[in-house]
């Protein structure tokens, strides 16, 4: 059996509020993660691995560095016939950005009969996860369902945040999909979770454009995909379930197996970072087998130096990044990205330090995100005194400080 035709559209048009201040000046897609990457590289690289190689990625808000970021880093061979193209909004249909992710995609059905696949990907680009999107492709085809919706289980306290699914108790047909339901009931075989859909769809390309040509002429519609688009093919009975449970990714642990992070908040985005770093990681780096991509500047090893009298360059339980320089410094449960340098005595615990940081002498910073370029002042004292911190950075609901992007940092 050959394989269908498949194109995958990425949307990674998200604004990201609940990120700010790492989205006042990138969109969430555009985000850095894990030291060596930018959210988008993950479902990027499920994509490539899976040897889905025509991929069109919907940019929408603020959309420099990831337009960069992606038409740089991820550059497919074009003999081959294999793009990743960057397509901002456009304004197509008149003077409107696009108004939700149904509308984004229909105002690129042009891009779709270009390819004319039998059968369209179309995946979020905010998560941390692996999975081979191969298998849910399989299941789809061989389904003949209109729609195939990725999902997992979720704590029934999360609904809102998620498009809740019930299946048909005799097998994976949608019975009803409901968008961030403020009154959402447990499963029956576990009362504290629901079923949540990932925000990742296969298509059958027809009916998709079906649905989006409907849903542009309905008035009362918000142009949503989880809110109008799968409703509608729930109803006309199309939609099917493809349960992320039964994903396994080649070279996988059984510890990741299964991992999933909706980084949509900054206690996520940090939770997610602490996920990397134990010596068994719930979320392995290391899987060769399937490998995250991600753009990698010509920079020099990381180097440790300085391990004199009470000075002692080190970093432990963490991920160092080419071209960080940790100078008689520790670094503890933290992740330092490219050209990091801790200088003197400086110590960094359970943080994640972006490109390009600079942390002075003595200083101490301690349960912090620093965004790109920060420089922290000699014997500063970050994540301390959170009262303190609170009235010149972000603090989180958890604690967290954030530090945004090339701010001003006093003593
Ligand atoms: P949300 O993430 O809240 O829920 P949305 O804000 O539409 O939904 O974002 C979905 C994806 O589309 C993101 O990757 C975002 O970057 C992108 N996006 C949003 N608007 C876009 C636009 N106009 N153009 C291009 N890209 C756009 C969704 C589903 C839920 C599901 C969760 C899982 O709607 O049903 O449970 O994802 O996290």
């Amino acid at each position: 059996m050959t394989s269908p035709s498949v194109l995958a559209v990425v949307l990674a048009g998200g604004e990201g509020k609940r990120l700010l201040p790492l989205t006042a000046d990138r969109a969430k897609p555009a985000v850095p993660f894990g030291g060596m990457y930018r959210l988008i590289d993950f479902v990027l690289s499920n994509l490539a691995n899976g040897g889905y190689l025509k991929i069109v990625v919907l940019t929408q808000y603020k959309n420099h560095s990831l337009d960069r970021h992606v038409s740089q880093t991820w550059r497919l061979s074009a003999m081959l016939g294999n793009y990743v193209t960057p397509v901002p909004a456009q304004q197509r249909l008149g003077p409107r950005w696009f108004a939700g992710s149904a509308d984004a995609l229909f105002q690129n059905l042009n891009l779709i009969y270009d390819e004319m696949p039998e059968h369209v990907i179309v995946f979020g680009a905010d998560h941390i996860y692996r999975m081979d999107p191969r298998q849910m492709v399989e299941q789809h085809e061989s389904s003949g369902a209109d729609v195939t919706v990725a999902a997992i289980r979720q704590p029934l306290a999360l609904a809102d945040q998620f498009g809740v699914i019930e299946t048909d108790p005799a097998g994976r047909k949608i019975a009803a999909f409901r968008e961030k339901p403020k009154d959402a009931t447990g499963l029956p075989d576990s009362p504290g979770e629901v079923y949540a859909s990932m925000g990742n769809y296969v298509f059958r390309t027809q009916a998709m454009i079906q649905a989006l040509r409907e849903d542009a002429l309905d008035p009362t519609s918000k142009h949503d995909l989880g809110g109008d688009i799968i409703p509608m093919l729930v109803k006309s009975g199309g939609a099917e379930v493809y349960d992320f449970a039964d994903n396994a990714v080649p070279g996988s642990t059984e510890r990741d197996r299964g991992y999933w992070r909706d980084v949509g908040t900054l206690d996520a985005y940090y939770e997610a970072h602490m996920d990397l770093i134990s010596a068994h990681p719930v979320f392995n780096l290391y899987n060769d087998r399937w490998p995250i991509f991600g753009g990698h500047l010509p920079l020099p090893p990381a180097k440790f130096v300085h391990n004199d009298g009470d000075r002692v360059g080190r970093a432990i339980d963490s991920l160092v990044s080419p071209g960080v320089i940790v100078s008689g410094a520790t670094a503890t449960r933290s992740i330092l990205s490219p050209r990091v340098v801790l200088h003197s005595h400086a110590l960094v615990e359970d943080s994640v330090i972006m490109d390009n940081v600079k942390v002075g002498r003595g200083a101490v910073v301690r349960r912090a995100i620093v965004d790109k370029n920060v420089v922290i002042p000699d014997g500063a004292r970050i994540g301390f005194d959170l009262d303190y911190d609170r009235t010149r950075f972000a603090v989180t609901r958890d604690g967290i400080v954030v530090i945004g992007k090339n701010e001003f940092v006093d003593r």
